[in-house]
Formats: C-alpha cells, sequence, structure tokens
C-alpha cells in the first residue's frame, strides 16, 4: 500500500485494476496524482498571474498569459458550484464516451482507440475548424478516479478525470489535414451534503458540487493568438454552463450517485 504523510490523500487505486500492468500506468498515475494536487490548490496559491475572464453566477473561469514559440498556450482553471448533483455524476458524464456528443460542442468525431479497464480509456478526437486555422485533432488517455475525502472522513468522496495526451503508432501526428494539440485536462468534484435537519432521506436539493477544471491545450502548430484567444473565451463557459447543465437534466428523475 501507498505511504502517506499526514494531511495527504491517497491516490492509487485498489491493486486489481488492469491498468496497473499497461505500459502507459506508470505516466497516468504520476499525472493524475500531480493534477489532483495542483487543481486542488486556490487561485491565491498558485503565485501571482491568475486573470479572471468570465463570471456568471457561481463559476469563475481564470487565465494565465503564457506563449511557448509563439503559439499561445495559457493555462485556465475554473471553478463552479452547481445544485443538485455529485461529484461522481458529474466524472461519470464527463469520462464515459456514450455522452460526449451531446454536450462537447467542439466535437466532430470522437474515437476510442484503446479500452484499458473502465476506468481508463485512449480517445482519438477529431474538432471543428477554427478559421482561418488549420483543423485540430487529438489523442489522449482519460482516467477516472476515486479519492478518498480525508478533510470529512464521513462525508463523500472526491472524484476525479484526468486527460493527458499520447501517442499512437497508429495514428500518428500531422499526417492529413489535422494538426495534432497536446492538452492537460483535469476535472475535479467535491460533493457537499447538506443534510435535512428533521433527518429526512438526502434528496437532490441537500447536494451540490464543487467543480474545479483545469486545462493547458497546446495548439501545436500555428495558430493567430486574437483568434484563439477569442475562441477559447467564449468556448471555455460555453462548455462548462452546458455540460453542467446536461449533468442536471440527465439525472433529475434519478437516485443520487456518490
Ligand atoms: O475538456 C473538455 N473536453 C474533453 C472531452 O472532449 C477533452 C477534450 C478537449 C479538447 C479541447 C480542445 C479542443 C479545441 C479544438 C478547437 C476548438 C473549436 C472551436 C469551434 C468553434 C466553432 O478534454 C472540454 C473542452 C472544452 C473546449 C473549449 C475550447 C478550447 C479552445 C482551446 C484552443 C484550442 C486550439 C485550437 C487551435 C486552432
Amino acid at each position: 500500500r501507498e505511504k502517506l504523510k499526514t494531511g495527504q490523500i491517497p491516490v492509487t487505486p485498489p491493486p486489481t485494476s488492469p491498468a496497473l500492468q499497461h505500459r502507459l500506468w506508470p505516466d497516468i498515475d504520476r499525472l493524475v496524482k500531480q493534477q489532483v494536487a495542483m487543481s486542488r490548490m486556490g487561485i491565491g496559491d498558485c503565485g501571482t498571474g491568475w486573470q479572471l475572464f468570465a463570471e456568471d453566477g457561481e463559476m469563475k473561469m481564470y487565465r494565465r498569459e503564457e506563449e511557448i514559440d509563439g503559439m499561445v498556450v495559457d493555462p485556465l482553471k475554473a471553478v463552479h458550484i452547481v445544485k443538485g448533483i455529485t461529484g461522481h455524476e458529474v466524472c461519470h458524464y464527463f469520462f464515459n464516451p456514450k455522452y460526449r456528443y451531446d454536450w462537447e460542442t467542439t466535437l466532430e468525431h470522437m474515437t476510442v482507440l484503446e479500452n484499458i479497464s473502465d476506468d481508463t480509456l485512449v480517445f482519438l478526437q477529431t474538432h471543428k475548424r477554427i478559421w482561418p486555422a488549420s483543423q485540430r485533432d487529438v489523442v489522449f488517455w482519460s482516467h477516472i478516479r476515486k479519492l478518498p475525502n480525508d478533510q470529512d472522513r464521513d462525508g463523500p468522496d472526491i472524484w476525479t478525470v484526468v486527460n493527458n495526451s499520447t501517442e499512437s503508432p497508429e495514428h500518428p501526428a500531422n499526417v492529413g489535414k489535422c494538426v495534432r494539440i497536446y492538452l492537460t485536462v483535469c476535472l475535479l468534484c467535491q460533493t457537499r451534503v447538506h443534510p435535512p435537519k428533521d433527518g429526512a432521506p438526502i434528496t437532490r436539493d441537500d447536494v451540490s458540487c464543487k467543480i474545479t477544471y483545469c486545462s493547458v491545450v497546446n495548439p501545436g502548430g500555428w495558430a493567430p493568438a486574437s483568434v484563439l484567444r477569442a475562441v477559447y473565451k467564449r468556448e471555455y463557459p460555453k462548455f462548462l454552463k452546458r455540460f453542467t447543465a446536461y449533468v442536471i437534466n440527465q439525472t433529475k428523475n434519478k437516485p443520487l450517485m456518490f
């Protein structure tokens, strides 16, 4: 078992997961631990440079302006609190490929290249073209994980999905019409329960979910900085609002899934 320091959260899944035997596993496990730790940091803990660029009710989106070789790679950090849904539900609908076309509006095509285990998949996606740049595609592994709640041991588990670019020998980068983008995305979800005072069973009215979404996308090749920043300023808020509304709608008549 993993050795833990005081206050550290255990993030290693049970040693039975088939993903443990996979060639990508050391990378996946390292990245998940790193991304969860970074996502848990508040805006103030990450040093200066975070700028608020979008706000709508409880949703706040921050970015840091960064460029590599003249390409915009601005990191994004969004926080949101959504009533009536749990962290497990949010991560379930984000991870599971059968729902992706329902909520992912920039998507043109999605294929599951490899089903490593129930909690780990490799995707190939093509996205809509942004004029005047070339169309983009991306190959990434996606891993869903339950994390014990270290702050409230009796409280619901914390859930996360981490997506990170990887290579596929069968789908090499930049050979067709698409330019390959590179991404690291972490969705971290914490359920809050406000138990009814009269001891009645917990309903959807008694739960809310704190969502943290962090992303870094490298466009992989030329794209005008002004267009790219204008696109993500519009698309990230659209994504988080549409996706959370989708989860609310999907779950409203279903039992709570903690
Ligand atoms: O995390 C999200 N989705 C996951 C499941 O699909 C996964 C995939 C992320 C792909 C994000 C990059 C897609 C950019 C493609 C180009 C955008 C087309 C816009 C078309 C407008 C008509 O992790 C949710 C992702 C939410 C995406 C918001 C858009 C971010 C744009 C970032 C700039 C990309 C550089 C493109 C260079 C031309």
